[in-house]
């Protein structure tokens, strides 16, 4: 990467280590979370290890303090960036009723919280995706200054919903920012097999809309791109397609082995790419990250995922009558 590019983009030292900082916290929180699912101790782990610096860049290019974000299971980077903690995260990774996404009633990876603007995900893939066009729908009838933004996997471009969302917010012109993080398999099936075309931002032009593919390892490109993305949704220019390109670090899930469908030598291959060591190269590059800093910003993050993680392990259940909770209007 060259010097000082963060510069040109207009963000500051202090905004890039921040990033960078959000990332590792990301990171290392995933990390913990399998630690604590072989450990026998959470139920279920989703990862976002391989696609901190996608999640990350686009995250600091919104406004987090009044865009909407329907994100995927993968988001940690973005949530941890809108503002939920690793406390929060870790309550869930528990199923503890303090868990601010559900109570403890979802797996973990469905994100939603209403003070962040993060809206609340379900099951099967691709359903964020109408969710965040009709949000988008909403600040254009409402004539409001925000945008919405959804991420989803280059598998789950392929559903229905896909082309329903981003038909209408083209015909519409919709602020809506659609993020594929395109990590090459879909659980075992890799990308050759889902997509006919090369890239799925191909596609943008069919629901006449921008569409770019950007290097999702690189946190400054992919904020680049969703920034000028935003801007154009604020004046009035309609939705963006952008394709992060990525690759997907750990197997696609604590109940996945990956062994049975890809070459290990591809998954090392993969990880001289590691946005973690490519970026804090850049920092240290200029002069931004020192060793020093670096080893506070290690030691900090630790305590806070070790006071997160006991939190959470001991934080109490939900009551077993409040499963009927929001079920039924009135029990
Ligand atoms: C509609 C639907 N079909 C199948 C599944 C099961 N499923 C969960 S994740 C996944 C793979 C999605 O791959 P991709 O979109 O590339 O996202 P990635 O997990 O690679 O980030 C599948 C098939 C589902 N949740 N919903
Ligand atoms: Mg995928």
């Amino acid at each position: 990467m060259a010097e000082d590019r963060h510069k040109s983009l207009g963000l500051t030292d202090e905004q890039v280590l921040d990033m960078y900082k959000t990332m590792l916290l990301a990171r290392k929180l995933d990390e913990r979370m399998w630690l604590l699912n072989r450990a026998g101790k959470i139920p279920f782990v989703i990862s976002c290890q391989g696609q901190e610096a996608a999640q990350v860049g686009a995250a600091f290019a919104l406004d987090n303090a009044k865009d909407y974000i329907a994100p995927y299971y993968r988001d940690l980077g973005i949530v941890l960036a809108f503002g939920m903690t690793a406390k929060d995260l870790m309550l869930s990774g528990f199923a503890k009723a303090e868990d601010p996404n559900s109570g403890g009633r979802q797996m973990p990876g469905h994100f939603g919280q209403k003070k962040n603007r993060i809206l609340t995900g379900s099951s099967p893939v691709t359903t964020q995706l109408p969710h965040a066009v009709g949000v988008a729908l909403a600040a254009k009838m409402e004539k409001k200054d925000f945008v919405s933004f959804t991420t989803l996997g280059e598998g789950s471009s392929n559903q229905g919903d896909f082309h329903e969302g981003l038909n209408f917010a083209g015909v519409h012109k919709l602020p809506v920012i659609t993020m594929v993080e395109n990590n090459k398999y879909a659980i075992s099936v890799p990308v050759e097999k889902q997509l006919a075309s090369e890239n799925v931002a191909d596609r943008a032009i069919s629901y006449g809309m921008p569409g770019f593919t950007v290097d999702g390892n690189d946190p400054l490109a992919v904020y680049e791109h969703v920034k000028a993305a935003r801007e154009r949704a604020i004046k009035g220019e309609g939705p963006t397609l952008i394709e992060a390109i990525t690759y997907r670090l750990t197997a696609h899930s604590s109940d996945d082995d990956d062994r049975h469908y890809r070459e290990s030598e591809e998954v090392e291959e993969a990880r001289k790419k590691d946005s973690l060591i490519t970026f804090s190269k850049y920092l240290k590059d200029n002069r931004i990250l020192t060793d020093e800093i670096e080893l506070e910003m290690n030691k900090n993050i630790d305590v806070t995922i070790n006071e997160a993680t006991d939190y959470a392990e001991n934080a109490a259940y939900a009551d077993a009558e409040s499963a009927l909770k929001f079920v039924y209007e009135e029990m």
